[in-house]
């Protein structure tokens, strides 16, 4: 069977560099006990950012233990928690794992009384859950993009390089056509953010990424506006 060589990841995580002491730990959701909640990431601020401003919402954030994990290395405990070994895992306070991001995010949305991001009324549950459908599948062909333009010269595919590339810019085309009718916060303008921003980060810091914003000027401007939200401002402050 053909070896698949492991993405380089710094020795030096961002994850671990974070002081959280002193971060601004609960926003704007309120819970009724502290409870112990472990988060096995990549600290290349992809799936994890969004894992970070659901819990910043939820008020949780400052109750997560956050293990920085290449998955490409099946590493024992991840993989005990997750066959998978895949992240983000999240391994409750009662031990059982939650596998992947949507499971995640929903989970800790159920663990706060403040606003929620998953709707409660069908009408607007749907239409978060309709745009998280797309910003989710946008990410996940992003991604692997940037997994398969990791790989060793002669093991990359052009093919599936163009194609992730492809089904990206369609999506951002969509989403800008919809942009304008975007209204509230809900999971979906988490996941959509989420992406745009590592889009962002993914061109300053590593050139995987072109600029998605040219002909995008309402996905642009309504990220702009987004982004003032204090779990926002305290996720990139925290960076
Ligand atoms: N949509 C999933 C995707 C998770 C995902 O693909 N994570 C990547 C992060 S690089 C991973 O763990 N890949 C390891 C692998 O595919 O073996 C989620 O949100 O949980």
């Amino acid at each position: 069977m053909m070896k698949v060589s492991s993405p380089r990841i710094p020795a030096v995580y961002i994850g671990e560099q974070r002081k959280r002491n002193g971060q601004i730990a609960a926003i704007c959701g309120t819970i009724n006990s502290r409870i112990a909640l472990k988060l096995y990431y990549t600290p290349l601020a992809g799936y994890v950012h969004r894992v970070e401003i659901v819990a910043r919402e939820a008020g949780l954030w400052d109750q997560l233990t956050l293990v920085p994990t290449n998955p490409f290395d099946s590493p024992d405990d991840l993989v005990a928690a997750n066959p998978l070994s895949k992240v983000p895992t999240l391994v409750r306070d009662d031990g059982v794992p939650m596998f992947g991001g949507p499971v995640i995010y929903e989970y800790l949305d159920s663990l706060h009384s403040g606003p929620k991001m998953y709707p409660q009324n069908a009408a607007d549950r749907w239409e978060a859950l309709r745009l998280f459908g797309l910003a989710e599948g946008m990410f996940d062909a992003a991604d692997l993009r940037v997994v398969e333009l990791r790989r060793p010269k002669g093991e990359k595919s052009a093919f599936w390089i163009d194609r992730y590339q492809h089904a990206v810019d369609r999506c951002l085309d969509r989403l800008e056509s919809e942009a304008q009718s975007f209204t509230g916060f809900h999971i979906g303008h988490i996941s959509i953010a989420g992406a745009l921003l590592w889009f962002d980060w993914q061109r300053h810091n590593r050139g995987n990424h072109a600029d998605w914003r040219p002909g995008r000027k309402m996905l642009d401007s309504w990220l702009g506006a987004l982004v003032e939200r204090p779990s926002y401002q305290a996720a990139a402050k925290a960076a």
